[in-house]
């Protein structure tokens, strides 16, 4: 496995935006694997990887889908900001050549979360939303704390932050991220 050579491509294919955030996720990630005592370089990986099929339009997204024959379910058609994840999880395996489901696995997951997810989705899970330069979402301190102490809760937190934050711009919500909701409030 060749980091530079991943990052240089990341760095020519994301936006410096998109890049920054990407590394953001990456050291955070890497941070809750530290503290959860779990595999830090597949944490570091993972977060580096996680939005690698973020780039171009959406459209442009479906087109290269379509183009290595993913298949995409309706919803993902209906909520367009769910194909990254799909297309990501496919370029970590063929593009970036990483051998590791679980990573792979992970960066499919990342954007719904799932009920009873590994460690290391719950950390890309959650390192993506609590990273440094995420603009400060409502109860922001308190999720970042919760997430090197209590993972589930802090997911619980944050998928109800992204549910309500969805619903006030009138956006469907993906059965998935209703599910990781109800799954990790039951279970804390
Ligand atoms: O890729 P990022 O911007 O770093 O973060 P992300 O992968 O968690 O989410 C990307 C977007 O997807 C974000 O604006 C929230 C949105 N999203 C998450 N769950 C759902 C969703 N959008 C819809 N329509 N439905 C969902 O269930
Ligand atoms: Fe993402
Ligand atoms: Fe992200």
């Amino acid at each position: 496995m060749d980091f530079d050579w991943m990052d240089r491509k990341l760095r020519d294919k994301l936006t410096k935006t998109r890049y920054t955030h990407t590394i953001g996720v990456m050291y955070t990630a890497a941070s809750l694997a530290m503290a959860h005592k779990t595999d830090v370089q597949q944490a570091l990986i993972a977060g580096l990887l996680h939005d690698c099929g973020k780039f171009g339009h959406v459209n442009d997204q479906i087109a290269i889908c379509m183009e290595y024959k993913i298949p995409l379910e309706s919803f993902e058609l209906e909520m367009p900001a769910l194909v990254h994840a799909k297309l990501g999880a496919y370029l970590a395996k063929h593009e970036y050549k990483i051998e590791d489901d679980a990573i792979c696995n992970a960066i499919l997951y990342h954007t719904t979360g799932r009920p009873n997810m590994s460690l290391l989705e719950k950390i890309l899970y959650i390192a993506d939303y609590i990273e440094p330069w995420r603009q400060e979402l409502p109860e922001m301190a308190e999720i970042r704390q919760y997430a090197f102490t209590d993972i589930d809760r802090a997911i619980e937190a944050g998928a109800r932050g992204t549910i309500a934050y969805l619903t006030s711009l009138g956006r469907k919500i993906n059965p998935l991220t209703i599910q990781t909701m109800e799954y990790y409030g039951i279970i804390t």
